[in-house]
């Protein structure tokens, strides 16, 4: 019988896309796997203590440090000669991997561990309560950046968490989301099966920090496949292998009226700003080659 490795009864928000995402990364990696989680919404609704939803060894590292422990880990099983039979994953959120936890995860891609780090990309550190992070796209409104008068939210496009990662030479870097699970199933799988560092970027829409309906998770999340906000790339040793292609052009509006950190991009006095996340689309299509000729 089935049996998932991540087991319900946790206190995620109904819908998150974060939960569905560990549950699809896990099932497909297996029981042979330890975990090393970074504070955030993953570890807190999935470990409120003593109880645990998780199905295999998971370890809770500080918010910054989940590349430096899983390192240890790694170096651990290498040392008992254990590292063909269990896999190590470092998994955060998107603060944890691209603000302060960036250091620990470059170092660890630098030294070579055969590890899998994953970010879940909910787009802010809502476990605290919807701050903006590296990975917050241009105009989303945050708690910390806020729309006002003067304002229309994040000032900041998102960072290219992908690049970064494959910037550093490691052998398998891809981006995966919520929206298509059996491509995200096959990266995982993929990434496993290569020896190194391997890094997976999965975009996890979050209803109560996006403020979209809960059962809209999916269709939030191919959408921004879709208008060419989030990419589906895939790197190996740094080059570009393979992207996701799309047979047309979604305009972004498709995907930010379902969400209401974005309501006030759709406003007639806001249409330089929307003109903006606009380009920001279209230059990943352009950058990735991503429709279809
Ligand atoms: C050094 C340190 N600073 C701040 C915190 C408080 N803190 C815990 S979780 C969190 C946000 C996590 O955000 P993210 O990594 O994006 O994950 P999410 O909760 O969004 O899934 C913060 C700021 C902490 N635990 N440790
Ligand atoms: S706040 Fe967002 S990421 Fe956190 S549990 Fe709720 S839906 Fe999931």
């Amino acid at each position: 019988m089935y049996k998932p490795l991540l087991s319900p009864g946790h206190t995620a928000c109904g819908g998150c896309g974060q939960a569905l995402a560990a549950r699809l990364v896990v099932d497909i990696a297996g029981p042979n796997v330890i975990v090393v989680n970074n504070t955030g919404c993953l570890e807190v609704f999935s470990t409120g203590y003593p109880d645990s939803s998780w199905e295999v060894p998971f370890i809770h590292s500080l918010f910054e440090n989940a590349g430096a422990v899983a390192s240890g880990v790694e170096s651990a099983l290498k040392y008992l000669k254990k590292e063909d039979q269990i896999n190590v994953i470092a998994q955060a959120g998107d603060g944890g991997t691209a603000d302060i936890g960036l250091q620990a995860l470059s170092g660890m891609w630098e030294r070579g561990h055969n590890v899998l780090s994953i970010c879940y990309d909910n787009e802010a550190y809502m476990n605290t309560g919807i701050q903006r992070s590296g990975l917050t796209p241009l105009d989303t409104n945050t708690t910390t950046s806020p729309v006002g008068k003067f304002s229309s939210g994040n000032i900041r496009p998102k960072k290219n968490m992908i690049e970064i990662a494959s910037a550093h030479g490691i052998s398998y870097v891809a981006s995966a989301t919520v929206g298509f699970p059996r491509d995200l199933q096959r990266k995982i799988k993929k990434a496993l099966s290569l020896k190194g560092p391997k890094f997976l970027h999965i975009h996890c829409p979050c209803p109560l920090g996006w403020r979209h309906e809960p059962n809209l998770t999916l269709e939030v999340a191919k959408l921004a496949v879709e208008t060419g906000l989030f990419p589906l790339v895939e790197f190996e040793f740094g080059k570009l292998i393979n992207v996701y292609k799309l047979k047309e052009h979604k305009p972004v509006e498709e995907y930010l009226k379902l969400q209401g950190r974005f309501k006030h991009l759709l406003s007639p006095e806001a249409k330089a700003e929307l003109a903006r996340v606009q380009e920001i689309a279209d230059g990943n299509i352009e950058r990735y080659g991503l429709l279809v000729k």
